[in-house]
């Protein structure tokens, strides 16, 4: 138990933090994992991966009915991609506001989309929705033992 990390009313949570394909291959990988660890939320997995079709289809398996369902399937399988966890107080909407809206071109400067990409179907990054959900993928997306409990030293010097 970590006092410092659990301040009476405020829940840690984790949220589901992927590089798509396109931000892999636009070499963004280090700039993306900046603007997380910069913040203050605390990595607690990381991997680079070649995701099967059937991990996609299961991860945006809301999205099942949709037009472009085929083609982001097509999109998140057609190169490896950087799986991570991030944990922290407030970190899934946080994490949503960093990464910025789904398109692009309306995503605000400043956020990771705003600042990085031009286009829905290619929006280099993708953050969990809700706490559920955040769990729902790092089980989905990660195996017993890759992820790491640890305490950054800068702990105390981020929540008072
Ligand atoms: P989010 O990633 O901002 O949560 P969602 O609506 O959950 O957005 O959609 C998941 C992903 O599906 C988007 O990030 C984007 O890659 C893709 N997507 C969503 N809407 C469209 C679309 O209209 N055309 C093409 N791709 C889309
Ligand atoms: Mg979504």
């Amino acid at each position: 138990f970590l006092p410092h990390l659990v301040a009476s009313s405020e829940q840690v949570e984790e949220t589901y933090i992927m590089v798509k394909p396109d931000g892999v291959q636009r070499g963004l990988v280090g700039e993306i994992i900046s603007r997380f660890e910069r913040k203050g939320f605390k990595l607690s997995g990381l991997k680079l991966f070649r995701c099967p079709r059937e991990l996609a289809e299961e991860h945006y398996k809301d999205l099942q009915s949709k037009p472009f369902f085929p083609k982001l399937i097509e999109y998140i399988t057609s190169g490896p991609v950087v799986c991570m966890a991030w944990e922290g107080v407030g970190v899934v909407a946080s994490a949503r506001k960093l990464i910025g809206s789904t398109n692009p071109l309306q995503a605000e400067p400043g956020t990771i989309r705003g600042d990085l990409a031009v286009q829905t179907g290619r929006n280099v990054v993708h953050g969990s929705d809700s706490p559920e959900n955040g769990q729902r993928e790092i089980a989905l997306w990660f195996k017993e033992g890759e992820l790491c409990q640890w305490t950054p030293a800068q702990a105390p010097w981020l929540r008072e």
